[in-house]
């Protein structure tokens, strides 16, 4: 049974799962943000709490949570909601859009969040409370670990192994079989040609000697 759905967060992440929850009218009952922004139209009509501790008056078996902090690079403020409300006994709802394909022979885990236009292949295991954000490819037998950001258009060949908190940035590449360590970022436009340690910044290669006079 589909539970009414309380949305953490009112930024720009949250405005896109808020836009594919209504188009699949699910019911949303609240927004929970230290503030929201009035003018964005998707919003109108939800009502809003200002706190984090007024999801504690609605029982953990009357609704379901929907992750809506986003991610970048250095914030583990996602990761950190996320925990803390899994902690309390509430359960993430997974947001899955509806123009997506998701081979039936791949696991999404609780709160995954798979955004327009994203291919998933067979095999592929997608971690509790990861974003696959809009247009990515996942080829087959990828292993992406929970807390991952997987941003607009990137595309990882088969069997990529990602550990947990790792933000692979728009647009990059990732070649087959490679292993990123956790809280890895790999930068945005990056092409990843082997294995990437745990902790470690990846930067796209950069001109930044002039050689025309
Ligand atoms: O402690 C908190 C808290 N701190 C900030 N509790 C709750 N419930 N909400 C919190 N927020 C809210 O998160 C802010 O008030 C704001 O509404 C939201 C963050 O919004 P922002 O637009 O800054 O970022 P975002 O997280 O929605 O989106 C980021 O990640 C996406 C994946 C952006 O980088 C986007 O560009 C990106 N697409």
């Amino acid at each position: 049974m589909n539970k009414p759905l309380l949305i953490i967060g009112a930024g720009g992440h949250a405005s896109v799962l808020v836009d594919i929850l209504r188009q699949q009218k699910r019911e949303v009952i609240g927004i929970v943000s230290p503030e929201i922004d009035a003018s964005k139209e998707i919003f109108q009509g939800i009502c809003h709490y200002s706190n984090d501790d007024d999801v504690l008056n609605f029982a953990t078996d009357s609704i379901m949570l929907v992750n809506g902090i986003g991610s970048l690079p250095k914030s583990n403020l996602r990761a950190k909601i996320y925990d803390k409300f899994i902690r309390l006994g509430y359960k993430f709802s997974q947001v899955i859009a509806s123009d997506v394909k998701i081979s039936d022979f791949s696991e999404l885990s609780d709160g995954a969040q798979v955004i327009h236009g994203v291919i998933i292949q067979v095999g592929t295991i997608i971690g509790a409370n990861t974003i696959v954000n809009t247009g990515a490819i996942i080829d087959h037998d990828c292993n992406i670990g929970m807390n991952n950001h997987i941003a607009p258009g990137v595309t990882l060949s088969g069997q990529v192994k990602t550990e947990e908190n790792v933000h692979i940035g728009t647009g990059a590449s990732v070649i087959q079989s490679v292993f990123i360590g956790k809280n890895s970022v790999i930068g945005a436009g990056c092409t990843i040609v082997k294995s990437v340690d745990e902790n470690v910044v990846c930067y796209p290669a950069r001109i930044t000697k002039k050689v025309i006079k």
